[in-house]
């Protein structure tokens, strides 16, 4: 029926609104839960209370207060991704890897389809943070993950799962494909030479894959466990490796 001034500044269309006219009519109020505008670059968001206006007990109109939220919106999207990804390597942390992977394996399509997972851990990482420092060693992470990111493709899953140790979960791959990727991975890896200061860090990488096909129930607690078994072969027969179990 009516809006004040503010609502008509946010929202120009309310001034057309005809006295009796629902508001639900107006395109942008027909989902007053949740709205939100654009201004310049920037959205802001706003959540509604409504009160039913009575009279002689008939409901003769709705009162729409809206408040801006956009400060609770953007902090609630900072505080989902600190809790969700490592801030170091800006990967999925341990916690979002698990939930992930298991939403994954235990989807309908997951009967229809094989999955690999890849357990990476870097090679004599220890030196490297001993002898140039733990920010030479956290340039040196971050480096091989970007790496890691660019291999894969955008569907799989690549969480920090301890330390320097991260787990790829693949999707529909066989076990020929899984070792041919892991060992691109691994050499590129070995072949990207890092600079830090005057330093040229040489990095190399072992890793662990598992495999599991189609029709089988697949347990991600199973395959990080033998993709672990694996990556520890790999490191006792000499390192910069991939050993498939
Ligand atoms: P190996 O070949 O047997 O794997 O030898 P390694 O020296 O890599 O041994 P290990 O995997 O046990 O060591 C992991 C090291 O990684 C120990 C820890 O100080 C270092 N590390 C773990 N997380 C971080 C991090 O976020 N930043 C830095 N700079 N170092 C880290
Ligand atoms: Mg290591
Ligand atoms: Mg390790």
């Amino acid at each position: 029926m009516d809006a004040n001034k503010a609502a008509k500044k946010l929202f120009p269309e309310l001034k057309n609104l005809i006295p009796g006219d629902a508001v639900e009519g107006v395109e942008r109020f027909k989902n007053t839960t949740e709205l939100s505008i654009q201004r310049g670059n920037e959205t802001r968001f706003y959540k509604s209370t409504q009160t039913c206006i009575l009279q002689d007990r008939i409901v003769k109109g709705i009162c729409i207060v809206l408040h801006d939220v956009t400060e609770n919106e953007k902090l609630l999207k900072k505080l989902r991704i600190q809790a969700s990804f490592d801030p170091l390597m800006n990967i999925y942390n341990r916690g979002t890897l698990f939930e992930a992977a298991k939403l994954m394996l235990n989807s309908e399509k997951a009967k229809q389809l094989s999955y690999a997972l890849l357990m990476i851990d870097l090679d004599f990482f220890k030196i490297v943070n001993d002898t140039y420092g733990h920010f030479a060693g956290d340039l040196v992470l971050k480096t091989v993950v970007s790496i890691i990111k660019k291999t894969f493709r955008k569907d799989d899953i690549i969480g920090r799962y301890g330390g320097e140790e991260i787990v790829v979960l693949l999707e529909n791959i066989s076990v020929e494909q899984t070792f041919r990727i892991a060992e691109e991975l691994r050499k590129i890896i070995e072949n990207t030479p890092i600079s830090y200061q005057n330093h040229t860090i040489n990095i190399t990488i072992s890793i662990g894959a598992a495999h599991s096909p189609v029709g089988e129930s697949h347990s991600f607690e199973n395959m990080l466990d033998r993709a672990d078994a694996a990556m520890y072969e790999a490191k006792n027969s000499g390192r910069n490796r991939t050993v498939a179990e």
